[in-house]
């Protein structure tokens, strides 16, 4: 992969607080830059302390580069450095120093659950693209009420959460409103959902995201997994409903057109790959 890029997303998201401009040559933290000069910014709403956000660093010095106090702050992309007690950002410089809108120190742990289906016809036949003539594959995809962009329902770990769990939770509460439907509904979407997710699912991707919120000192990272309902007669039967911070759902076609948020369109590439589906 080359450089991030989102990261270097001029306006910083939810504010207007501009990054300081890194050219790709400069991104690199072993590239010498005495002129680098980002602005410190963290978002009200991770200052005000919440329960999900870290103090600021000073007063709190958590143990980095291990898992501390049920917090996963081990990376999938190795041990990463600490300049001044801040953790560095394993790709390099973002234009932005302190956490923006991201709640921990270093990394920050997200799951992805990319829920595929084959497109169908009316007679239940494959749909096969014209051009590349492979099937077309489709995906749940929520649209971020933040930014507007269409994703994969993911979602941040809880600490001491399993993965696995994040994975169901964040497509149940994104994409089928879990969140508020009623008992007996909300055990039928359980019944179907955990037997899809407990199938095997395919491990697309595990590593750092280039999300628009990453910084210096803070950063996403995932593990992306699909799940997918092949016979079509499992969660492509569920009545989607988007819940908590998605505003729209839909099943979207797969397809390498598609302009996602962060760097979803490239877990949705590898999905494709695995499938042997249209791209
Ligand atoms: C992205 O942010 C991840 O890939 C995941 O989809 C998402 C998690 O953040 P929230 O949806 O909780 O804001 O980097
Ligand atoms: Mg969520
Ligand atoms: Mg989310």
């Amino acid at each position: 992969a080359g450089p991030h890029v989102k990261s270097r997303c001029p306006q910083y998201p939810g504010s207007n607080i501009k990054r300081f401009p890194v050219p790709d040559a400069k991104v690199d933290w072993t590239q010498n830059w005495p002129q680098y000069n980002p602005v410190s910014y963290t978002d009200p709403s991770v200052a005000k302390k919440p329960a999900w956000a870290d103090p600021d660093i000073g007063s709190f010095c958590p143990n980095f580069n291990t898992v501390d106090a049920a917090v996963d702050r081990t990376s999938f992309e190795g041990s990463y450095k600490l300049e001044k007690g801040k953790p560095l950002n394993p790709r390099g410089r973002t234009g932005l120093t302190g956490r923006g809108l991201l709640g921990r120190w270093g990394p920050n742990h997200a799951a992805d659950p990319v829920v595929s289906r084959w497109k169908l016809d009316a007679k239940g036949g494959k749909i096969h693209h014209p051009v590349s003539k492979r099937p077309i594959l489709q995906f749940v995809s929520i649209k971020r009420k933040d930014c507007g962009e269409w994703a994969i329902p993911g979602g941040m770990v809880d600490p001491g959460e399993q993965v696995s769990l994040t994975l169901q939770r964040e497509f149940s509460e994104e994409a089928l409103n879990s969140l508020l439907s009623s008992p007996s509904e909300r055990a039928k979407i359980h019944e179907r959902i955990t037997k899809l997710f407990n199938s095997p699912g395919f491990q697309v991707y595990k590593g750092y995201v280039d999300d628009p919120r990453n910084t210096d000192n803070s950063w996403m990272e995932t593990v992306a997994v699909n799940f997918h309902d092949d016979s079509g007669n499992s969660v492509s039967e569920l009545p989607l409903q988007a819940g908590d911070d998605a505003g729209q759902v839909q099943w979207v076609d797969v397809d390498s057109s598609l302009a996602l948020y962060a760097s979803h369109s490239h877990f949705l590439e590898l999905v494709a790959k695995e499938r042997k589906a249209h791209w």
